[in-house]
């Protein structure tokens, strides 16, 4: 169970956004076991119809999972000064309510990390001053783990495109410069009666697609997950802690030539528990050209999307609204 300490700063209600519910209650997340034979093909399905999906059989060890929570909670239970101590983000640090630099608001603290672990040893020194090595491996070693699950699931969609190099995306993220990154996320629980005075649900964290190739959701057993789908409606998804969720990135949707779409998704504060997810987001080397696999277009079809490097898209991300649709930008007319 997460027990934390509700942190005063988040009081200022009036500033997060809520929302009314069109809630899907029909569709279903697409469960994938990653050791059944046919994972590749559903994997490839599961990234057309919904860009997500959940992986069972995922082979990530669950005490680096219990470790990475354990220490989370010790995180966000810290003072806020020292909390702190991991410096404002820009984009890495710490953060509370404000999203990215954009003026974005959500009823949500977290850590932003870059998965590199020089990066990841150099912070926790300025967290954890003391004994910075139980913060700092219980943090690489999840990320390495959850890296190799999602270059499995990479593999697998290579194979099920019928890819000849099966490598061919997830050497991205296995690349000594892929610009990948880590998110603890907390959020508090809403008090019932904010809601009953807005009558609404308090944003979590607001709408938006992952600018990046793949990410690799877990969180605790609270709800506030939803993912948008193809017919205008939300389907909560329902929480499982021993599974984790993949959701198709806007990279990876240039890079099937819109076969796959990013999929657009947000939370929602739950009144009576906290929520915490721990998120890896998979992304490539700064350099790399985000363009359609050439191995997967066919004779005479034509790139969606113009050329350009990861570095131009994170930087035009950064520039945007959490909820835009930052690929429009970047679509040829
Ligand atoms: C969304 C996905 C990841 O959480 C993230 C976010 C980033 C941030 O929190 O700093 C961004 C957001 C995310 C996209 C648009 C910009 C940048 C906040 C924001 C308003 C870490 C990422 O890579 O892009």
């Amino acid at each position: 169970m997460v027990v934390l300490a509700q942190p005063a700063a988040l009081d200022g209600f009036p500033l997060v956004k809520t929302c009314r519910l069109t809630n899907n209650f029909f569709a279903q997340v697409p469960i994938i076991d990653l050791a059944s034979p046919d994972a590749k093909s559903l994997v490839v399905k599961a990234c057309q119809e919904f860009g997500f999906f959940k992986v069972v059989n995922h082979g990530v060890p669950t005490n680096f999972i219990s470790k990475l929570e354990g220490e989370a909670i010790n995180f966000f239970n810290l003072t806020q000064s020292d909390k702190a101590k991991a410096g404002t983000p820009s984009p890495y640090g710490y953060g509370i309510k404000a999203i990215g630099p954009n003026g974005d608001i959500g009823w949500v603290e977290y850590l932003l990390l870059s998965a590199n672990p020089q990066f990841i040893s150099q912070i926790s020194r300025s967290i954890f001053p003391e004994h910075p090595e139980t913060f700092s491996c219980a943090i690489t070693s999840y990320i390495s783990a959850v890296r190799k699950m999602a270059c499995q699931v990479l593999e697998m969609v290579a194979q099920g495109l019928n890819i000849e190099q099966r490598n061919v995306l997830s050497r991205l993220l296995e690349d000594e410069k892929s610009d990948s990154c880590f998110r603890l996320n907390h959020y508090p629980p809403c008090p019932s009666e904010l809601r009953a005075l807005s009558g609404r649900n308090l944003i979590g964290f607001g709408e938006h697609t992952d600018p990046q190739i793949i990410s690799a959701l877990r969180s605790n057993n609270t709800a506030g997950l939803q993912i948008f789908l193809s017919d205008g409606t939300w389907l909560s998804v329902p929480p499982d802690d021993n599974s984790f969720f993949i959701i198709v990135g806007d990279s990876l949707q240039v890079m099937t030539n819109g076969r796959f779409k990013s999929v657009k998704h947000r939370v929602l504060a739950e009144s009576t528990k906290a929520r915490m997810s721990m998120i890896y987001f998979g992304g490539p080397p700064p350099c790399e050209k985000i363009a359609p696999l050439p191995s997967l277009m066919e004779d005479g079809e034509e790139s969606l999307y113009k050329e350009f490097t990861w570095w131009e898209y994170k930087e035009a991300a950064y520039k945007s609204r959490l909820g835009v649709n930052r690929l429009c930008l970047f679509e040829r007319s």
